[in-house]
């Protein structure tokens, strides 16, 4: 027995007063503080002079995104405004009337060769006059992923880095109602390694492609890196990559929530295609809700290489996303796509050619243990003219057109209403003793699932792990 020490005030109701109960209630509050828990072991309860004795539990869970830990920055912005620094690069943020804006500082920043990090206070909403423009490297960050807001007051692009290969990090703000008639409404950006974490891009329009991001791979040395993590992408729309377009060599998208984008060819989600060499493209843990492209291809995401992409799509949810065609998942040139232990509910094709997949010429699609269920639209579930094969253990209420596999079934997995259990996305249970309790292939299961809960060796299909 391990003897686990509370700090913490902590209420535990007497109907709770069984291991089980208790370690639910322990994992709730330490959540709530930001721990992270995992007990493996039986738990010991003592209540008055009776002591319980759980017998251990299957729910080992990994706190995710439970907080932005904040740098020293260089440079606090003290005003809203968007006046430009008097003398960029006397190291000094200020625009000559004692006022550092975002602007000033990152004039600055630029003025000092770059490298600085600039702090929006929470509380603060920026409304720039003109897209904020820098050449080198650069970190922001907000104190408030919801109430430090830049914004482009639905009129101007919000941040443009143009000088090829830049480098920069964006935490824990938001980026909201950028507008463009060019590429990257909310950002755009020319190669380098971007990394953003606990931010917010919501309602950024562009005409043309990348609502929230562009990130260009236009050059023959550029092989751009992005990372998000515990971020979202609400409201975005572009023709294609209603959140994001571009090329990319490595993308990691870790706790990720698209809903309501909007793209009217490719990805209302996002659209990126590969780089000048073979690219890695790697989702874990992302959240796909009403996304929707009415007359093109693709409400969630899309993959399109010149060179290939190896892209690994694990533990995440489509949820009502709705599509001309392809509602879910759109691959064309080199992308070799592994797509396991993911739950797709009420998605819809309106006319086809697919009401969930098209895997288009030159693509190649991998399927296991996966929920496909309740989807609408065109005859067709699938639009092959590349390559689907089902590693097997997948539920396909319907599966017309598309590869199966002797141990894929039909049977309702009974899943729930897309809800918070846990985890930074929402997620979908499933009824435990249901079809798809235990019925994955464990080779393709990955250790823990959308909500970061350790997969039980029998584990689940789908996104969700009962416990
Ligand atoms: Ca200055
Ligand atoms: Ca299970």
């Amino acid at each position: 027995m391990e003897r686990l020490k509370i700090n913490t005030p902590f209420l535990i109701q007497r109907t709770q007063a069984s291991g089980l109960g208790l370690l639910a209630s322990l994992t709730a509050m330490l959540l709530s503080t930001g721990c992270a828990i995992k007990v493996n072991k039986a738990l010991e309860v003592t209540t008055g002079s009776t002591t319980t004795t759980s017998t251990g539990s299957s729910a080992a869970y990994t706190a995710v995104c439970s907080g932005y830990t904040e740098p020293t920055p260089d440079f606090t912005i003290n005003s809203n405004g968007d006046t430009s620094d008097a003398v960029a690069g006397d190291g000094i943020c200020d625009d000559g009337g004692g006022n550092c804006t975002l602007r000033a500082a990152v004039e600055e920043s630029d003025g000092m060769g770059g490298g600085m990090t600039i702090k929006i206070p929470a509380g603060m909403t920026i409304t720039v006059g003109s897209s904020i423009q820098f050449v080198s490297n650069l970190a922001i960050f907000g104190g408030s992923q919801t109430t430090s807001i830049v914004s482009g007051g639905a009129a101007v692009r919000v941040f443009n880095s143009s000088n090829a290969g830049t480098d920069f990090e964006f935490h824990n703000f938001t980026i909201q109602n950028g507008s463009s008639a060019s590429n990257g409404a909310g950002i755009s950006a020319t190669g380098g390694n971007l990394s953003f974490s606990y931010m917010t891009f919501s309602n950024n329009v562009s005409t043309a492609d990348g609502g929230a991001l562009s990130l260009s791979n236009n050059f023959a040395s550029l092989d751009p890196v992005l990372s998000i993590t515990c971020s979202t992408f609400n409201g975005n729309s572009a023709v294609s990559g209603g959140a994001m377009v571009g090329g990319v060599k490595t993308l990691t998208l870790t706790d990720v929530i698209f809903t309501n984008n909007i793209a009217t060819f490719i990805g209302a989600g996002f659209y990126f295609g590969g780089a000048n060499t073979a690219a890695t493209h790697t989702l874990n843990r992302t959240y796909f809700e009403g996304n929707t492209n009415a007359t093109g291809t693709s409400a969630a995401l899309a993959f399109d290489g010149s060179n290939p992409i190896a892209a690994t799509i694990t533990n995440s949810t489509f949820y009502s996303n709705s599509a001309n065609g392809a509602s879910v998942l759109y691959t064309d040139n080199n992308t070799t796509t592994h797509f396991y232990n993911n739950t797709m509910l009420t998605n819809s094709g309106v006319a086809g050619p697919s009401a969930i997949f098209t895997i288009n010429t030159g693509g190649t699609f991998n399927i296991a243990n996966s929920i496909l269920w309740d989807s609408s639209g065109p005859a067709n579930i699938c639009s092959i003219a590349g390559t689907m094969n089902s590693l097997g253990h997948n539920i396909f209420e319907d599966s017309t057109n598309c590869s199966t596999d002797a141990s894929d079934i039909a049977t309702d997995p009974g899943l729930g209403v897309s809800a918070a259990n846990g985890g930074f996305t929402k997620s979908i249970a499933i009824t435990a003793s249901g079809a798809a309790d235990g019925g994955a292939d464990s080779a393709y299961c990955p250790t823990a699932d959308q909500r970061n809960y350790d997969r039980a060796a029998t584990c689940d299909i789908g996104a969700y792990e009962s416990q």
